[in-house]
């Protein structure tokens, strides 16, 4: 893999964001190990921030700093196992200045210590504080909201008022991530003379696994300013395990310089950006932007981190209850079959009559029923022609087991179904019988149909030059990935479908036993 700083736009994927060795300049980092809190790492800017110059703290205890730092770091060394970071408050030197700190433990049992003046402006930077009662009555009102957010929708848009009232910053939007890592902004809240990105759409490739994996760990990270000089760490590797300082929930850490070329590129100079996960997965972010460089407050990150965290909770909770209604919604169809099975003397009809009961739950733009040679369909479906090439081309894939067929690029799959794209590039399809080929399959259309587009997408984007990254290559670069795609079935769709599948199997049985009671 590329060192940290060296990669470019064909190796980037894999850069060692964690190995950065600097941190950024608001704030100063120290190594320290052994029983007196030895010093054994430390960023180029102590001089600066603490007042003593690297060399009379390299390799001395903490407490030559003065203050009650070393004091605090001692104790709470014992309270807590300290894997995750700790905040603390402390003061410095003579003068008894204050700072904020976070304290967190290597696996390998250094301690790292990260300082931040609580007091002092820094030069040309807007900082964001509240009053503590501001703070604390934005925090309930933002409980209350989030947790009576009926949908996503409105979650997200709860979410992106609220972090932008509690952090100033010009732009907060609520990125999320589809099964395949693409992302998409859901909801945004922005100051009134910026251009919107809502609805827009990005590659997976602009936020690589290995950032990913981090933002798993590190819940919330702050860029003050994207052309600060970073603050490099002395000696660049620590002395007792020869290798570089694992900076992966380091609050300072100096972002790659890959993305800060990205932010650049679009004007961006700060950025605060906090993980939403669910079950233990990234499932997009909280990204906010400042055009100017902006400091936020330890306390307001640890807001944010709180409110990042309620409405990942959130999240689950609208989710899991959208997928118990589907559950709900399939009894309720075979229900509903069986009544119009008794009624009507067919259940096909009954299945087809109301699009939105067979399309809805799958989040499908068609349908199509192949029951007895015949074919119905519903909503947006390819020609007869075209439907009976596809089926096919279905009935030749390996079976396996129940499981429904899933594709969400046929055209690519199979070019001689190129001309499905349009309204079918995705399929998800379910057998309804062993001995006749009566199937069920949705349809996806293409999702560049239905999209929103940031600037030409037909104009050709320069490869391989960081200095070309923008949203709008990103945005060009997505569209290439996805073309002749659908969005991808995720993977309770797919069970739904087999749900839905094993109920019409039961239902076309009982029909025929029906028919042979009748005939007898
Ligand atoms: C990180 N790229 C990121 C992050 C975002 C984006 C949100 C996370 C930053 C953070 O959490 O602090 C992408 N930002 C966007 C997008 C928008 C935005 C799409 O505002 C749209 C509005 N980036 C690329 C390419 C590469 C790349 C091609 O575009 C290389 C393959 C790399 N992106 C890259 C790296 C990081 C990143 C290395 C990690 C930055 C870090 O944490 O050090």
């Amino acid at each position: 893999a590329p060192a940290f700083g060296q990669a470019d736009l064909s190796n980037c994927e894999r850069e060692l964001i964690h190995l950065a060795g600097a941190v950024q300049p608001h704030g100063a980092l120290l190594v320290l190990a052994g029983a007196d809190l030895r010093v054994q790492q430390l960023s180029g800017n102590v001089a600066r921030l603490l007042g003593v110059a690297p060399d009379a703290l390299l390799q001395r205890p903490l407490a030559v700093l003065g203050g009650d730092v070393a004091e605090r770091v001692a104790q709470l060394q014992q309270g807590a196992d300290l894997r995750e970071a700790v905040a603390l408050q402390c003061r410095l030197g003579v003068a008894q200045r204050r700072f904020d700190g976070a304290l967190h433990r290597l696996a390998d049992g250094h301690l790292v210590l990260e300082l931040e003046p609580a007091a002092t402006a820094l030069d040309g930077v807007e900082l964001q504080d509240l009053a503590p009662d501001v703070l604390a009555a934005t925090l309930s009102g933002a409980l209350q909201r989030f947790g009576a957010a009926p949908s996503v929708g409105v979650l997200a848009d709860a979410v992106v008022e609220v972090l932008r009232h509690l952090t100033g910053y010009d732009r907060v939007v609520v990125y999320k991530f589809d099964p395949d890592g693409h992302g998409k902004v859901i909801a945004e809240a922005r100051h009134p003379r910026l251009e919107s990105l809502l609805g827009h759409h990005y590659p997976a490739s602009d936020i690589p696994q290995r950032a990913r994996a981090l933002y798993l760990l590190n819940r919330v990270r702050m860029l003050v300013d994207v052309d600060a000089v970073q603050a490099p760490l002395l000696p660049a590797h620590l002395p007792a395990t020869e290798a570089p300082l694992d900076m992966s929930l380091c609050q300072l850490r100096s972002m790659s310089p890959i993305h800060l070329q990205y932010l650049r590129n679009m004007g961006v100079t700060a950025t605060l950006t906090a993980s939403l996960v669910r079950e233990g997965q990234l499932w997009g972010l909280i990204a906010c932007h400042h055009y100017s460089p902006r400091y936020l407050r330890c306390t307001l990150r640890a807001a944010a981190d709180l409110l990042a965290e309620v409405a990942s909770t959130r999240i689950s909770a609208i989710e899991n209850y959208a997928h118990a209604q589907v559950a709900l919604m399939v009894r309720r169809l075979e229900q509903r079959l069986v009544e119009a099975t008794s009624t009507e003397g067919d259940w096909r009809y009954a299945l087809f009559r109301n699009p939105r009961t067979l399309l809805q739950p799958l989040d499908a733009t068609g349908a199509a029923l192949f029951c007895e040679g015949e074919v119905l369909t519903t909503g947006e479906a390819p020609s007869t022609p075209e439907l009976r090439a596809l089926l096919a081309w279905v009935q030749q894939q390996p079976p396996r087991g129940d499981e429904p067929f899933a594709c969400a690029s046929v055209g690519q799959a199979n070019p001689a179904l190129a001309s499905l794209t349009p309204t079918a590039s995705g399929v998800l399809a379910v057998r309804l019988s062993t001995n006749s080929p009566d199937w069920l399959i949705w349809f996806r259309k293409e999702q560049l149909q239905s999209i929103t587009w940031a600037g030409d997408p037909a104009k050709p984007m320069v490869a391989n030059n960081p200095l070309e990254l923008s949203p709008r290559r990103s945005f060009a670069a997505w569209s290439e990935i996805v073309r002749g795609t659908a969005v991808p079935w995720s993977s309770s769709e797919i069970a739904l479908a087999r749900g839905i599948g094993v109920a019409l199997v039961d239902i076309i049985v009982q029909v025929h036993a029906v028919r042979l009671l009748i005939a007898e």
